[in-house]
C-alpha cells in the first residue's frame, strides 16, 4: 500500500492541488496535497518528513523531467501549486524553527528588466526544493541587491535578464556584491546569458533551467 508521503508526491508532480480541482482528470475527486499532507499530520509524520520526503520528492521529480523536455511551463506551474496547497499546513512548523531550511537563494530580475516569468519558476522550484527565497521582484538595482545580501550574508544570490541590453546591467550587481561579501556565490540566468558571459562577468555559475541550480545548490550546501 502506497503511504502518505509517497501520495503527496504525486500529487505534487502532477499537480494535483487538493479534492476540488479537477486537475488531472484521472484523479478528479480524490484527494490533493492539501489535504493529504494535514492527513501526514494526523498521522504522526514530523511536518521535517513530510517536507523533505514527499513535496520535495515529487517537485524534484517535475524539475527533472521540466529539464528533460517532458512536461513545460503550465505543468511546473500545476506542481507549484499543488506544492504550495501542502505548504501552507507546515508554514507554521517553519516559523518556530521545527523544519530547517536548506539554505537562503537571494534573487531578483536586474535593473531596467521586467520580465519574471521564468524568475518565478526558478523561485518555485528552489523553494520546493527545500530553500527559502528572498524574491526582490523585477527592476532591481545593484543597491538592493546589496542590501538583501547584507541582512542575510549566508544567501546565495540569483539575477535573471530577459534583454540583451539588461543583461550587462549583471556585471553593476556582481561587482558591487562582490566588492562587499566576496564569499558570496552568485548565479545567473535568462535566455540572453551563457557561461561564457558567466565567466567573463566575474558571476560563480550559469544555469540554463532551475534544475540545475537546485542541483548546485544542494553541493554546495552539503559540504
Ligand atoms: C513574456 C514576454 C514579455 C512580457 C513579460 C511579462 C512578465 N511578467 O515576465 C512583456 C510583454 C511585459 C514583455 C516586455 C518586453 N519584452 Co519581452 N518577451 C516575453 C517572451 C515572449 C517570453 C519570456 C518568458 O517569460 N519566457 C518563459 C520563461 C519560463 O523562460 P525564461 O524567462 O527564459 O526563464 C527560464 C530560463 O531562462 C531560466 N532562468 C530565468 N531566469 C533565471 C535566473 C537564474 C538565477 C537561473 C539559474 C535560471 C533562470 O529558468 C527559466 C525556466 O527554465 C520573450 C520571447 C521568448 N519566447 O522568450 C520576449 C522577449 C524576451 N522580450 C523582448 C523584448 C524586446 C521586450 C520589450 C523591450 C518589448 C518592447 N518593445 O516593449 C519589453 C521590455 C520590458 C522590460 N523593460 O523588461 C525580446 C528580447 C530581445 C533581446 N534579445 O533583448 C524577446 C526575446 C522577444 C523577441 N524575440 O524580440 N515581454
Amino acid at each position: 500500500m502506497e503511504n502518505t508521503l509517497e501520495r503527496i508526491a504525486l500529487c505534487v508532480e502532477v499537480g494535483k492541488i487538493n479534492a476540488k480541482t479537477p486537475y488531472p482528470p484521472a484523479m478528479k475527486g480524490e484527494d490533493g496535497a492539501d489535504e493529504l499532507t494535514r492527513k501526514a499530520l494526523e498521522e504522526g509524520y514530523s511536518p521535517n518528513d513530510i517536507l523533505t520526503k514527499g513535496l520535495i520528492v515529487g517537485m524534484n521529480r517535475i524539475g527533472v523531467k521540466f529539464k528533460e523536455n517532458k512536461v513545460f511551463v503550465p505543468q511546473v506551474l500545476m506542481s507549484a501549486k499543488a506544492m504550495s496547497g501542502g505548504m501552507q499546513h507546515l508554514k507554521k512548523y517553519f516559523n518556530d524553527g521545527s523544519v530547517k531550511r536548506k539554505g537562503k537563494l537571494i534573487i531578483g530580475t536586474v535593473k531596467g528588466d521586467l520580465h519574471d516569468i521564468g524568475k518565478n519558476l526558478v523561485c518555485m522550484m528552489v523553494e520546493g526544493n527545500g530553500y527559502e527565497i528572498i524574491d526582490l521582484g523585477v527592476d532591481v538595482p545593484e543597491e538592493r541587491f546589496v542590501d538583501a545580501v547584507r541582512e542575510n550574508p549566508d544567501a546565495f544570490v540569483g539575477m535573471s535578464a530577459l534583454l540583451t541590453t539588461t543583461m550587462v546591467n549583471m556585471e553593476t550587481i556582481n561587482n558591487a556584491i562582490k566588492a562587499e561579501f566576496p564569499q558570496v556565490k552568485t548565479f545567473i540566468g535568462g535566455a540572453p546569458v551563457s557561461s561564457d558571459f558567466a565567466r567573463q562577468i566575474g558571476v560563480d555559475y550559469y544555469t540554463e533551467e532551475p534544475q540545475r541550480l537546485v542541483e548546485i545548490l544542494n553541493q554546495l550546501t552539503s559540504n
